[in-house]
């Protein structure tokens, strides 16, 4: 795909950031300890990255989804908890503040997070809300000048680190995904808390956990929207966030083939058409996510509808991502699955990207629906 000098110069400024800042933070040992990558988030706050697609006035670098998609492919090449931890706070965390908020909550919530004062985090799955994601049981009922919030989520990325969650809680049992609303709760309100951190096959250094309401009073100008349009909001908000996941996917992708390119070279294999075979699969492979991907950011930014070009990027990228790593393995043979390279780490963490934000499966529900609504056939 061709993209401008300005996109090509962004590129190498971030490109040039995750080579030469992040590895100096041990990657490695951060994994294996489980722990959240504090120092890598202040070097993102400092090269200007925590808003890069929201506009100056709120704190943000006033770039395109383009520039945001680049952003997180080339920190995920790197450091795939990193490039996932900035997706969340970016295009689940602030976005729907962004496209839902009133001017007041843009500049009380949006400017901090774009700024990268504070961190944010999404709440929407639940023990028995996953897929199906109007199945929250989390309430809200209204109180006086409040709302007060009972029930849990979990699997909320950055939910330890985070300051402001955008969750959703049901306002009206009787209505099924139109009783779901939307809402913007600070880390602390009363009644609000952080349950059981999550152990992970991948990503590990990304903070992953419980939240819990326990009558949690989240004042009254904290609705996001207007009340039963929760759900909505937050499919339009994954619609954005499934470009990102597309993103961090093609980062993983590229990584594994760039790994192995190099192995191919320090061990001589060039010569091997099992391996030619596999490097031309994989090249083949994430040249087709990246125009996925990209694409869908540009119709984004064209103001076009983008749920099933998203959809589509986020199904093909994540099991690209999956393949590639699986296949630099092979490649490398025992070496690939020894923790003195990174491929293993690479195919840990590609899986996520296949279930994170929709998996494949759901991917395949938005894109079929979205086709027969365009052919009229719903
Ligand atoms: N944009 C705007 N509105 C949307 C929408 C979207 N992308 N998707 C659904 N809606 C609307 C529908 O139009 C419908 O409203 P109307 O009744 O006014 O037409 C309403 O929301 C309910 O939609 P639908 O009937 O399609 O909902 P389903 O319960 O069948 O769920 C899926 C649809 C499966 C697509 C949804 O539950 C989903 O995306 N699940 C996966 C959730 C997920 O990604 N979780 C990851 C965890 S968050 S990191």
């Amino acid at each position: 795909m061709f993209l401008s000098e300005r996109h090509e110069a962004f590129r190498k400024e971030v490109r040039e950031f995750a080579e030469h800042e992040l590895p100096n933070l041990r990657i490695q040992e951060k994994e294996e300890e489980n722990v959240f990558p504090k120092a890598a988030v202040e070097l993102l706050i400092r090269q200007g990255l925590t808003g890069v697609p929201f506009p100056e006035k709120y704190g943000g670098a006033g770039k395109d989804t383009l520039s945001y998609c680049i952003t997180v492919e080339e920190i995920s090449r790197v450091w795939g908890s990193l490039g996932l931890t900035l997706a969340a706070h970016i295009s689940l965390g602030s976005y729907p503040i962004y496209h839902f908020g009133t001017e007041e909550q843009k500049q009380k919530y949006l400017a901090p997070l774009a700024r990268g004062e504070v961190l944010g985090s999404f709440g929407l799955t639940e023990p028995g809300a996953g897929s199906d994601a109007s199945a929250t049981k989390t309430v809200a009922e209204p109180g006086d000048g409040h709302y007060v919030l009972s029930g849990s989520k979990n699997f909320i990325t950055t939910a330890n680190y985070a300051d402001t969650f955008v969750v959703t809680a049901v306002t009206d049992r009787t209505k099924g995904a139109k009783g779901i609303s939307a809402f913007i709760v600070e880390r602390n309100f009363p009644g609000f808390s952080i349950g059981k951190k999550e152990d992970k096959l991948g990503l590990r250094a990304s903070d992953t956990a419980t939240l819990v309401f326990d009558n949690c009073q989240v004042p009254e100008e904290n609705l996001l929207g207007q009340e039963g349009q929760g759900f909505k909001i937050f499919m339009v908000t994954l619609d954005g966030g499934r470009i990102s996941i597309g993103a961090m996917a093609l980062g993983i992708a590229q990584a594994s083939l760039d790994e192995c390119l190099e192995y191919v070279r320090t061990h001589k294999l060039q010569d091997e058409q099992w391996v030619q075979e596999k490097i031309a699969d994989m090249t083949a492979r994430i040249q087709a996510a990246r125009h996925l991907v990209y694409h869908s950011a540009w119709k984004k930014d064209a103001g076009e509808p983008f749920g099933k070009e998203s959809a589509i990027a986020k199904y093909f990228a994540s099991e690209t991502a999956t393949g590639s790593a699986s296949s630099a393995i092979s490649i490398m043979g025992l070496d690939g699955i020894s923790k003195r390279y990174p491929a293993e780490r690479f195919f840990r963490d590609a899986k996520l990207t296949e279930i994170g934000e929709g998996t494949s499966q759901i991917q395949k529900i938005v894109i079929a629906r979205n086709l027969f609504k365009e052919r009229g056939l719903l």
